[in-house]
């Protein structure tokens, strides 16, 4: 796979992808993240990316021709599945997007600052539209970091352990039930019994039973889906 990121800041990006699970898919060669600096494109001597916003109304909004430039340059170079805009006035991000997403060839990113982008960019290139959740962060690279880790991680290969995608929280509309380690007997807490027992079914059934709890008091609303 491989992602294009453009973005007002990619400092912010470049420490998230330098660590953890997506350098570990790019050091296995399944996933590449490449970052385009929008200043590079920006209009005039002062590489201006933003303007006032017509109508009137506090902040700046990220100009048509800085972004349409980049894109249609990344257009030139190969066609992408999906063109997705970080903003939080769209659809939550969830498992089911993130499983999609992980099955594309090549994706596009473009990440917001201030009030956003010029409606035209998202009527034109965006397929997709995705927010992290209901607060307000400062731009989008956060967020889209957040995307690149929650897609590259379930890349086959990308994870040591195959099956521990699989089993994650959400991929069954269920949370994790809970996870001891070492030691068994900790100051007087100990881990349950069931867990050191060694029957697997018995193991399996208390584990559904904990998700279902966990979740029927934490996160009801998952288990109407
Ligand atoms: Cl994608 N961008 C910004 N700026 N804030 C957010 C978000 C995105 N998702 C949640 N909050």
């Amino acid at each position: 796979m491989r992602i294009d990121i453009i973005t007002v800041a990619p400092e912010l990006l470049e420490s998230p992808f330098n660590h953890s699970i997506i350098q570990r898919a790019k050091d296995k060669g399944l996933a590449e993240i490449h970052l385009h600096n929008l200043r590079d494109y920006g209009l005039g001597n002062y590489r201006q990316i933003d303007d006032y916003q017509f109508g009137g109304g506090a902040g700046m909004v990220l100009m048509i021709e800085p972004i349409a430039n980049c894109i249609e340059d990344l257009l030139k170079e190969r066609d992408y599945d999906e063109i997705i805009y970080m903003t939080p006035d769209a659809q939550t991000l969830n498992q089911s997007i993130s499983n999609t997403l992980s099955l594309k060839e090549n994706i596009l990113i473009l990440t917001g600052h201030y009030k956003g982008v010029d409606q035209r960019i998202r009527d034109k290139y965006v397929t997709l539209e995705i927010s992290i959740g209901d607060y307000v962060l400062t731009g989008g690279e956060l967020a889209a970091a957040v995307v690149c880790d929650s897609i590259v991680r379930l890349i086959p290969g990308v994870l040591g352990d195959e099956t521990s995608a699989l089993t994650d929280s959400f991929q069954d509309n269920l949370l994790s039930p809970p996870v001891y380690t070492r030691p068994a007997d900790y100051k007087g807490m100990k881990v349950p019994d069931v867990l050191l027992s060694g029957n697997f079914p018995k193991i399996e059934e208390w584990r559904s039973e904990k998700a279902y709890e966990r979740t029927q008091k934490i996160r009801p609303d998952l288990l109407d889906e």
